[in-house]
């Protein structure tokens, strides 16, 4: 992203929080009650971030913060104006990285993706941070470092300083500590900055690695006063010199504005994929009928085109002017056992791809039979339900429509499916055969597909 989308003055609320003035915009919730024990760095650094964001002015519906597992991953909860998204431990730059890659690539790069982290969370997920740098995604990662895993009763990280005295280091850690900014520098990082919580200008550092287009990470060094102050002698102030024998360098480490962000060197190296954005690929040309969002679950066994079948039934839809999502399943061995396809169509914008109550059924074999009732779809339809199976399968007592054909016997085990979805079409009428027809003969089995749907569309 090469520019720093701005907030339309409204769109952040004012806050009488615990932190802003009255009339003061936040990024936090207005009433945001900060979990952590007293004294704890985290509050520092929290409010910092919340002083960046507001000192760019950015608009909080392009601000996505991805925050790790332990006390630093309590934070998205105080943060009400932007996206939040909590995840795994250590995982969240992966999580950021891919999510800033598909807003790159596929859509318009407005997004400022921000990873909180803990320094546990930075040794779990250590690769991830580096392989973020080495991709140089547009990703500011703000590292909560209090040289231990806090949550969890204070062990000893990847992070922790030699003699530091921890609840798994009694008596002093003996393991010379990761440096992040020298291993990330070896990454070619862009943005590489090392503050301490209570500096004051932390703000106008977070503020920067923010700003920088591509990878950034600011390490923020506090002391846990829960587990970290008893048994060291070693105080806020001073943390500079944690590393025995060395003074760390503060402020920013590296800066290299001239490395370009991976989402732009993507965009200009393959401009083709752009087209993806404008739709080109598929252009409306039918009507449909859908009423509403409708859920349609396809299974089958491996290799008897299930889920080209699903696509295919996707296409159409989106060539009728519908909105359509697929999701695919199978054994991890690809090419045994059961395939199964689940497909929303709505012809408004989907929000939410899973389907709770199925509205049309079609199970064309044994091993999809068993899947679906192994997932408890048969038990999930209704009244409405249109269930179609083929002739040669049993299927659990369920509600609903259930048309029983000769699917295999009539098209074979490799236009089974594919019968199935015309015939579910036929049916409950929602997308036009035409639609069908164009996308069945742009495939390179053209012509099995289109006597396919010739025999359907005549049949009863
Ligand atoms: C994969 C995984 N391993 C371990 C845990 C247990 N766990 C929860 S919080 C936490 C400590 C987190 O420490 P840190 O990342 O330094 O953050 P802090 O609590 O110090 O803010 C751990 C190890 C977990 N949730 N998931």
């Amino acid at each position: 992203m090469t520019e720093v989308p701005v907030s339309s003055s409204s769109s952040v609320s004012s806050s009488s929080g615990p932190l802003a003035n009255p009339g003061r915009k936040t990024f936090l919730k207005v009433d945001a009650k900060f979990p952590f024990c007293k004294g704890c760095g985290h509050h520092h650094i929290t409010r910092a971030l919340n002083e960046a964001l507001i000192k760019l002015d950015l608009n909080p519906e392009h601000v996505n913060i991805v925050s790790d597992i332990g006390c630093v991953g309590l934070i998205d909860a105080l943060f009400d104006k932007p996206h939040t998204f909590h995840t795994t431990h250590g995982r969240s730059t992966a999580f950021a990285a891919g999510i800033e890659i598909a807003d790159s690539v596929l859509a318009d790069s407005a997004l400022k993706n921000i990873v909180i982290i803990g320094d546990g969370g930075a040794m779990i997920g250590l690769l991830h941070l580096v392989n973020a740098a080495q991709l140089n995604v547009d990703v500011t990662v703000v590292l909560y470092n209090n040289f231990l895993f806090g949550m969890t009763g204070g062990q000893n990280s990847s992070f922790s300083p030699l003699e530091f005295v921890t609840a798994t280091t009694p008596k002093g850690n003996i393991i010379p500590p990761i440096d992040i900014i020298t291993l990330l520098e070896g990454a070619n990082a862009g943005f590489l900055a090392r503050k301490t919580a209570t500096d004051v200008d932390l703000e106008d550092t977070i503020a920067q690695a923010i700003a920088h287009p591509g990878f950034a990470l600011v390490e923020v060094l506090e002391l846990c006063t829960e587990y970290a102050v008893r048994g060291n002698t070693i105080r806020g102030n001073k943390l500079a010199e944690i590393y025995p024998g060395k003074v760390l360098e503060l402020g920013v480490v590296r800066k290299d504005a001239d490395r370009v962000a991976f989402g732009e060197v993507y965009r200009t190296k393959f401009p083709a994929q752009q087209s993806m954005k404008t739709s080109a690929a598929i252009t409306p040309r039918y009507e449909n009928s859908i009423e509403g969002k409708m859920g349609i679950v396809i299974a089958g066994t491996a290799g008897e085109r299930v889920q080209s079948s699903a696509y295919m039934l996707v296409e159409s839809a989106v060539l009728s002017g519908a909105n359509a999502t697929q999701k695919n399943d199978n054994p991890i061995t690809q090419g045994s056992g059961f395939s199964l396809s689940e497909v929303v169509l709505s012809r408004n914008e989907i929000f939410y791809t899973g389907i709770d109550v199925p509205d049309v059924v079609i199970a064309v074999s044994e091993d999809g039979v068993k899947e679906l009732t192994g997932q408890g779809v048969f038990q999930r339809t209704a009244a409405h339900s249109l269930i179609i199976v083929d002739e040669s399968v049993n299927i659990p007592k369920c509600p609903g429509r259930i048309l029983r054909e000769p699917l295999r016997r009539r098209y074979l085990p490799s236009g089974a499916a594919f019968a199935g979805v015309l015939k579910a079409m036929k049916v409950t009428g929602v997308l036009p055969m035409l639609a069908f027809q164009d996308i069945a003969a742009r495939q390179k089995r053209a012509a099995e597909l289109l006597s396919i749907i010739e025999h359907v569309v005549g049949g009863n």
